[in-house]
C-alpha cells in the first residue's frame, strides 16, 4: 500500500499520490504544487532538479559560497534551506515572488511540475545525478532519520520500495530520464555527484561557466574548500542541526552521513544487486547516460 501514516513526531505525515507524484503531507500542498506551472520565471533565476539524496545540500552550499564570493562567513547567517529555498514546500512562493534576484531554488519535483517558463528556455537548470545504488542507501538511512519519512521495518522493506517508486521522488529511472529527455528544451546542465567526488573544483569551475560567473583564484579556492564533505560535515547549516527535532531526529542519523561512491556495497545482497542491475539494463537501455559505482573508480589512473 502506498499511503501511510506514521506519528513519530506526535504529527502525521503521509505519502499521498498527487498526478502520479508522492506528496507528503504536511509538507506538501497539492494545490500549491500544481500553481508552480505558472509561477512567473526571470532569466536570472537557477534551478538545481535532483532526485533526493544525489547532492541538493551541496549544490545548495556551492551557490551559496558562490554568491559570498567563498566566504563561508558569508553563508552562515541563515539556514541552507532559507538561503536556496524548496520550491515545493508549502508556502514557497510567496518568497519566490518577492525574493531579488538572483533567485536560487532547489527541487525533486519531476518536470511536468515545473514552471512553463523554464520548460521553455527561459532561466538556468542544473541537473545533479548520483548513481541509484548509491542513492537507494543514502535514502534508506534519510528515511531512519527523517520524522516526515515512515522507518522502513529493515533495508530490504526499504529497497523493495524503493524499486517499486513508493517514496518521495518516485521512481528513480523515471525522473532522470525524464528530464534528460528534455535537456535540449531548456539552458540546462548536467552534473554527476561522482564527477563532483572525483574532482571538486572542476565541477566547481564547469558550474561558474555555465551561470557565467568569473570568480578570483581565491574565492575559487574558498568554495571548493568549503563545499568539501570534510567541511560541511563539520557545518551546522550543512547538517540541518538547527531543524527541529520533530522533522529530523538528529539522535538517529546525520544528514552529512558518508558522502562517498560504492557504499551501497555494504548494503546489497548478491541477489539484489543482480536485480538491481537487470532493471538498471532495462530500463536506461535508451538513455545516454553512464553511473561510476566505485569509489576506486573516481581516482585517476
Ligand atoms: S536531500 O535530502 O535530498 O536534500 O539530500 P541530498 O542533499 O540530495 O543528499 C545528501 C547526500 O549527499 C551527500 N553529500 C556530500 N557528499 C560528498 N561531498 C559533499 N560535500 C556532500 N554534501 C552532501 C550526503 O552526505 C548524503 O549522502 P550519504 O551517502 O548519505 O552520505
Amino acid at each position: 500500500m502506498l499511503e501511510h501514516t506514521h506519528e513519530d513526531s506526535g504529527q502525521i505525515h503521509k505519502l499521498v499520490p498527487h498526478r502520479g507524484f508522492n506528496l507528503i503531507t504536511g509538507i506538501h500542498s497539492p494545490e500549491e504544487v500544481d500553481r508552480i506551472k505558472n509561477w512567473d520565471v526571470r532569466d536570472s533565476d537557477i534551478f538545481v532538479i535532483t532526485y533526493p539524496k544525489s547532492g541538493t545540500i551541496w549544490l545548495q552550499q556551492i551557490l551559496s559560497l558562490m554568491e559570498a564570493k567563498g566566504d563561508v562567513t558569508g553563508t552562515q547567517d541563515k539556514m541552507t534551506s532559507e538561503r536556496i529555498p524548496w520550491i515545493e514546500l508549502i508556502g514557497s512562493e510567496e518568497g519566490f515572488v518577492s525574493s531579488p534576484s538572483p533567485r536560487l531554488r532547489v527541487s525533486h519535483l519531476q518536470y511536468k511540475f515545473m514552471p512553463l517558463g523554464l520548460r521553455e528556455g527561459k532561466c538556468k537548470v542544473i541537473y545533479v545525478a548520483r548513481n541509484p545504488k548509491d542513492v537507494l542507501v543514502s535514502y534508506y538511512h534519510f528515511h531512519n532519520y527523517a520524522a516526515m519519512l515512515e522507518t522502513p521495518k529493515d533495508f530490504n522493506d526499504f529497497f523493495e520500495k524503493f524499486m517499486k517508486g513508493q517514496v518521495y521522488g518516485n521512481c528513480w529511472f523515471e525522473h532522470v530520464k525524464t528530464w534528460y529527455s528534455h535537456r535540449n528544451e531548456m539552458d540546462f546542465l548536467y552534473l554527476t555527484y561522482e564527477e563532483m567526488i572525483q574532482d571538486l573544483q572542476s565541477a566547481v569551475e564547469k558550474i561558474c561557466t555555465f551561470l557565467g560567473r568569473t570568480l578570483k583564484e581565491a574565492e575559487l579556492a574558498g568554495v571548493v574548500k568549503h563545499s568539501m564533505f570534510t567541511d560541511m560535515k563539520r557545518n551546522p547549516q550543512a547538517n540541518y542541526t538547527l531543524v527541529s527535532s520533530s522533522l529530523l531526529n538528529h539522535q538517529r542519523g546525520s544528514f552529512m552521513r558518508k558522502g562517498t561512491v560504492g557504499d551501497w556495497k555494504n548494503y546489497f545482497t548478491v541477489a539484489q544487486n543482480q536485480r538491481f542491475d537487470r532493471v538498471y539494463e532495462e530500463k536506461m537501455r535508451d538513455v545516454p547516460l553512464s553511473f561510476v559505482w566505485d569509489i576506486g573508480d573516481t581516482i585517476p589512473a
